[in-house]
């Protein structure tokens, strides 16, 4: 009989891994994990039954820009596909961002809703960009205490009710560039006491939504960030009519494709200032900076997506005489793989803690210090992991992956994204630099690594945790000595940044290790660090800036 292969099945998403079971053990005990674990398998079973196989089903499925009506009237309306509208009600039962905001567990509130995404926003086709900036404006408009704009817009945007609930966009980008976000042109008019905008902007991402946050600069201001102020708009308004907003088209995205992405201009747009007229850059980094929260967890639940799917299909794959799950070389592929998934896991939720502390007041100032400078590296390492791991994903089903019917290749092409948008690696690593000259960031990170470090005493485990605090030692060492030198600084920034974060992913791994070797469970967290530390933390050298010129030819 002829050979047919066996498509991979998607395992379930909480029962099958291992890491994410002890995390949320560790994080949640008694009553409260039982409830916490009944939802998360309640939206892990839905991952991996309905939604998965919509997901197949609707795969050729795009969101439309409809740009007139058959009476010839302008509309731009976008239709999304079925399973948007389905994530659309499911956010609102089950809260994906609004437990962040209900505050129902405290300090961990935040781990509970960014664990509940992790389960389940792999079967949403990318419905977590709509979500991220949702999250983002309402955490903005509570950080500047904009009283007007938290009663009109934050219960809809954390609204329960999938009649009521918003999402936001985030109107950054324009056609000067999406990193220095300081040469924006969109200008704000103050006409009859009314602010109007206008301006184009050229990549806003899920245009479907109901609110936006933007940047404007008031007539008269000066040039840069500074210049610019901090606009909320709603875009449509009280009788349903366009706030003065065209769209002009979708983007031809690589991926992402689900997500509608447009071009629009806005002329005369009715906008109302957050948080004064200036300074607009630095207002809007509270949403910048929970949108690169998210990205770094949808980094993780990429690469445990891809995981799942390849581990499935080396038990299904026989070849050269046994299936691939039995070959030495492709299970030492994938525990790289899984290594690599649990130090992105770890890392993005530790971010994840931190941020819920700071939102419900209980962090200290360290604490607080901390997010600052963890926030951009957490969000660089993990997005050029997601990369990296999507694409050995890809290549561990050979040609199959390359096949675009069989879904897998959508798990390259939306990893991409990752380290482009919300800051760009190279922009993080500045980010990064920028948060550690302040004296207090560095020192909170300096607590960090010594708290992880005296967590570790087992034996196979202390040389791994010493080999994170070496790298960072030596990064610290590095800093000191390239401060006063900007071009050996900047030229250096990403290996800097780098080394930072794959060395705090090691920490965390052997942190989790020790933890589970004392509480007797099993040694795949102690296989997951050594795996790791063999991978290598280091990535720091010097090129001079010259050598890099000559070499590149530019
Ligand atoms: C699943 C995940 C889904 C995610 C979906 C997202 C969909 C949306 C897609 C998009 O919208 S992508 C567009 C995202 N755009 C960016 O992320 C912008 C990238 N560029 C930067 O981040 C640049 O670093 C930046 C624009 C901030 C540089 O601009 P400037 O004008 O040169 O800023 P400057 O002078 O360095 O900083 C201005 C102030 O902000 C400073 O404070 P002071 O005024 O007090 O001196 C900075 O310290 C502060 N600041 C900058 N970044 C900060 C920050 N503060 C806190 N956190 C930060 N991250």
């Amino acid at each position: 009989m002829t050979f047919l292969q066996e498509a991979p099945e998607l395992p379930h998403p909480y029962r099958a891994d291992g890491l994410l079971r002890e995390y949320a053990g560790r994080r949640f005990a008694g009553a409260e994990h039982a409830k916490v674990e009944a939802e998360l398998l309640e939206l892990a079973t839905l991952a991996a039954g309905p939604l998965y196989q919509a997901q197949l089903e609707d795969r050729l499925n795009e969101p439309e820009l409809i740009s007139w009506d058959p009476w010839g009237r302008r509309i731009d309306e976008i239709r999304v596909t079925k399973l948007w509208e389905e994530a659309q009600r499911l956010t609102a039962k089950h809260g994906l961002v609004a437990t962040a905001y209900e505050g129902e567990y405290g300090d961990r509130s935040r781990v509970f809703m960014f664990l509940k995404n992790f389960v389940v926003q792999a079967s949403l086709d990318v419905y977590s960009c709509p979500l991220a900036m949702t999250d983002g404006a309402a955490r903005t408009l509570l950080d500047h205490e904009n009283r007007a704009l938290i009663d009109r817009a934050l219960p809809r945007l954390i609204s329960r009710d999938p009649a009521t609930a918003w999402t936001s966009g985030q109107w950054m980008t324009e056609r000067t560039g999406g990193s220095d976000v300081g040469l924006s042109e969109a200008v704000a008019r103050q006409v009859d006491g009314v602010w109007r905008l206008d301006g184009v902007k050229w990549f806003t991402s899920a245009t479907t939504a109901q609110m936006a946050l933007t940047l404007a600069r008031p007539e008269g201001n000066g040039p840069g960030g500074r210049g610019l102020a901090l606009f909320y708009l709603e875009t449509k308004d009280a009788s349903g009519a366009s706030n003065h907003v065209t769209i002009h088209r979708l983007k031809d995205k690589l991926g992402t494709r689900k997500v509608p992405t447009a071009e629009l201009t806005i002329e005369g747009a009715v906008a109302v200032p957050v948080a004064g007229l200036a300074n607009g850059v630095r207002n809007i980094t509270p949403m910048l900076n929970i949108t690169r929260t998210w990205n770094a967890v949808a980094s993780a639940w990429g690469m445990r997506r891809g995981l799942h799917l390849a581990k499935d299909y080396a038990r299904r794959r026989v070849a050269f005489g046994a299936a691939l799950s039995d070959k030495p070389l492709h299970l030492d592929t994938l525990a790289g793989v899984e290594a690599e998934a649990e130090g992105a896991f770890l890392l993005a939720f530790r971010a994840v803690e931190i941020l819920g502390k700071v939102e419900s007041k209980t962090a200290t100032e360290s604490e607080q210090a901390l997010l600052r400078v963890m926030t951009p590296i957490v969000k660089l390492t993990t997005g050029k992991q997601a990369v990296e791991i999507a694409s050995e994903v890809v290549e561990s089903f050979g040609g199959a992956g390359y096949v675009e019917d069989t879904g897998l290749p959508r798990l390259l092409a939306d990893a991409q994204v990752l380290p482009i948008w919300e800051g760009t690696t190279n922009v993080l690593s500045l980010d990064t630099l920028r948060a550690l000259a302040k004296s207090d960031t560095a020192n909170a990170l300096a607590g960090e690594v010594k708290r992880l470090r005296a967590a570790v005493s087992h034996a196979e485990l202390t040389p791994l945790a010493d080999a994170g605090v070496k790298a960072i030692s030596a990064a610290q060492s590095w800093l000191v000595g390239a401060q006063s030198q900007p071009e050996r600084l900047e030229a250096g920034a990403r290996r800097f940044a780098l080394t930072l974060g794959r060395s705090l992913e090691l920490l965390l791994l052997t942190e989790h290790a020790q933890h589970m070797q004392t509480s007797g469970a099993g040694a795949r967290a102690m296989y997951a660090a050594r795996r790791f530390a063999g991978h290598g933390v280091m990535r720091l050298a010097d090129f001079d800036v010259a050598e890099s010129r000559g070499l590149a030819s530019l």
